[in-house]
C-alpha cells in the first residue's frame, strides 16, 4: 500500500511559522469541508470506518496521533506529528485514529460536505467493496 503524506510548505520568519494550503496546488482535491478534533481522551480510538467516495487530508495541526490505514489487503500505521504534514487519506480505505497526545488537534480537509450515507462503518462490507475495487 502506498502511503501519501504531503509536506507542505512552512513560511518562516522570526514571528514564527505560517503554513497554507490551496486546493489543487497543495490539496489534490476541492475542500468542501474542514473539521478538527480535540480532547481526545486517552485510550480512543476514533474512525472505524470507511468511505465510499470521500477524499481528506489529515494534518495533526498541534500535538500527536497516529492514523491506521488498511485497504482490505494491507494495514500501515502512519504517526502525524508535524503540523507541516498531511496524510492523504483515500476513499474505501480503512482508518483508525489513535493514541492522540492530550493537545493533540487533527484537522482535516475534505472533499465532500458531510453524508452520513457515505460511511461504511461495517468491516465486513468494507472489505466486499475493498475487493471488488482491486479486481477493477
Ligand atoms: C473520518 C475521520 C478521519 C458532523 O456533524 N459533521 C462532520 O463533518 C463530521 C466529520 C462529524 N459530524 C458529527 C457526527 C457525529 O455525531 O460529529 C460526531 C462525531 O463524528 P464521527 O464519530 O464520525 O467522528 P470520527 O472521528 O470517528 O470520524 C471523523 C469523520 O467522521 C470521518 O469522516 O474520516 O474523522
Amino acid at each position: 500500500m502506498q502511503v501519501v503524506k504531503y509536506m507542505f510548505q512552512p513560511h518562516g520568519d522570526e514571528r514564527g511559522m505560517l503554513v497554507a494550503l490551496e486546493e489543487f496546488n497543495d490539496i489534490p482535491f476541492r475542500v468542501k469541508r474542514v473539521y478538527y478534533m480535540y480532547d481526545t481522551k486517552a485510550g480512543v480510538v476514533r474512525g472505524n470506518h470507511a468511505h465510499k467516495s470521500l477524499e481528506q487530508i489529515l494534518v495533526c495541526i498541534h500535538g500527536k496521533c497516529k492514523i491506521r490505514l488498511d485497504n482490505g489487503r494491507e494495514k500501515k500505521v502512519v504517526n502525524l506529528e508535524k503540523p507541516y504534514e498531511g496524510l492523504y487519506v483515500a476513499n474505501n480505505m480503512w482508518r483508525e485514529m489513535f493514541d492522540f497526545s492530550p493537545d493533540a488537534v487533527l484537522l482535516v480537509l475534505a472533499s465532500e460536505p458531510y453524508d452520513e450515507k457515505d460511511y461504511i462503518r461495517d468491516y465486513d462490507e468494507f472489505l466486499k467493496i475493498a475487493g471488488q475495487d482491486h479486481e477493477n
